[in-house]
């Protein structure tokens, strides 16, 4: 993935409570594009495989459980600095940590159930990006 872009999706809890348009309305008021996007369900070996990173994580199993409970909104976005901006738009993986105004202080419900996910590097939201999308799917 270039340089301008970063990869999301807006977890099951946020899904569950509603919250997809207000997120993706903040996201875009943001200046983010949406250059790919869908409404989809993780299976346990798609969680299994995004989240291998953390599979020595005492809370791994809980991560794969909650993140394959009900659908997600997966997205690529575009915008300069795309991978730093978002994860300041997003907040603090904890909530309670999470600076006011940002998508995790107002919708997440706790540090695993929390609303959205946002990738950590360019190289981590192209392999993320590319996990979710085929070539095609990508604006
Ligand atoms: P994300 O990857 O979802 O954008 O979140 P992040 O970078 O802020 O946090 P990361 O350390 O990558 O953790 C991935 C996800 O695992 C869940 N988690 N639970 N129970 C816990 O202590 C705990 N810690 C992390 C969260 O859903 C977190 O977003
Ligand atoms: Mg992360």
């Amino acid at each position: 993935m270039a340089e301008n872009r970063t990869f999301t999706m807006i977890k099951p809890d946020a899904v569950e409570s509603g919250h997809i348009g207000a997120i993706l309305e903040q996201i875009s008021a943001s200046g983010f594009k949406i250059v790919a996007m869908k409404l989809t369900q993780m299976t346990q070996h798609d969680a299994e495989t995004f989240y291998a990173v953390h599979k020595e994580r005492p809370f791994f199993g809980e991560l794969v459980e909650f993140m394959t409970r009900g659908p997600i909104v997966a997205a690529i976005l575009e915008k300069e600095n795309a991978v730093e901006d978002f994860r300041t738009l997003i907040g603090a993986t904890n909530p309670t940590d999470a600076a006011d105004g940002t998508i995790r202080k107002k919708y997440a419900k706790n540090v695993g159930e929390n609303a959205v996910h946002g990738s950590d590097s360019n190289e981590n939201a192209k392999i993320e990006g590319d996990f979710h999308f085929a070539g095609r799917e990508q604006f």
